[in-house]
C-alpha cells in the first residue's frame, strides 16, 4: 500500500451534489508502491450495463504479471465495511471466489455466474467481472477494495485505495 503524492484520485463526479446518485464509473490510480510484488497503477470500476449483465473492474498493473502474482479483488454490496465477497487469482490460473464474513473471515465459495477474475503472466491488465445479484437482488451500489500480492518469496502487498479501504461506490446498474 502507498499514499500517493495525489491521495486518492476519484473522479469528476465528487463534484455533484450529495443527493445525486452515484456515478456509474469511479477510477482510483494509484502511485508506485516501492517493493511492491505486484505494483497496481489503476483501478477502474464501472457499473453493470444493465440488469442480469455484471459489473466490471479493470485492474492495470505497473509491469507484466510474473509467477506467483495474485489479486485479490474485495466486493462491497451493503454499505457496511465489510466485504461480502472477494475473488482470488493467481497469474494464469484458475480463480477462487468466496462469500466473506469480515476482511479476514471466508464463508462459502461462490459459484462462478457470480463473476470471474483472470490475471495472464506477462500482461498488464486483469479483469475482474461482478454480478451485482450474486447474493441478493436489493443491492443498488458496489464499490471495490484490490489487494495484490505474490505466493512466492515475500508477499508484498499493494491495496488501492488503501489497506482495507473502499473506492467510491457506484450504482450496481446502469440507469
Ligand atoms: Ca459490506
Amino acid at each position: 500500500m502507498v499514499v500517493t503524492s495525489f491521495g486518492l484520485v476519484l473522479s469528476s463526479v465528487m463534484l455533484l451534489p450529495a443527493y445525486a446518485d452515484p456515478p456509474t464509473r469511479r477510477v482510483v490510480h494509484d502511485g508506485p508502491t516501492p517493493g511492491a510484488a505486484v505494483d497496481i497503477a489503476r483501478i477502474v470500476l464501472r457499473s453493470a450495463p444493465a440488469e442480469g449483465r455484471k459489473a466490471r473492474v479493470r485492474i492495470v498493473l505497473r509491469k507484466p504479471a510474473a509467477a506467483g502474482d495474485t489479486l485479490n479483488v474485495y466486493f462491497d454490496t451493503d454499505g457496511d465495511h465489510a466485504p461480502e465477497v472477494r475473488y482470488k487469482a493467481p497469474a494464469s490460473a484458475e480463480f477462487t471466489s468466496w462469500r466473506m464474513r469480515s476482511w479476514r473471515k471466508r464463508g462459502r465459495t461462490l459459484d462462478t455466474r457470480c463473476g470471474r477474475v483472470r490475471m495472464e503472466l506477462g500482461e498488464r491488465i486483469a479483469v475482474a467481472t461482478f454480478d451485482p445479484r450474486c447474493l441478493t437482488d436489493e443491492v443498488t451500489k458496489i464499490r471495490v477494495s484490490v489487494r495484490s500480492h505474490s505466493q512466492i518469496g515475500r508477499p508484498c502487498p499493494d491495496w488501492v485505495p488503501g489497506k482495507r479501504r473502499w473506492t467510491g461506490r457506484v450504482l450496481a446498474y446502469r440507469p
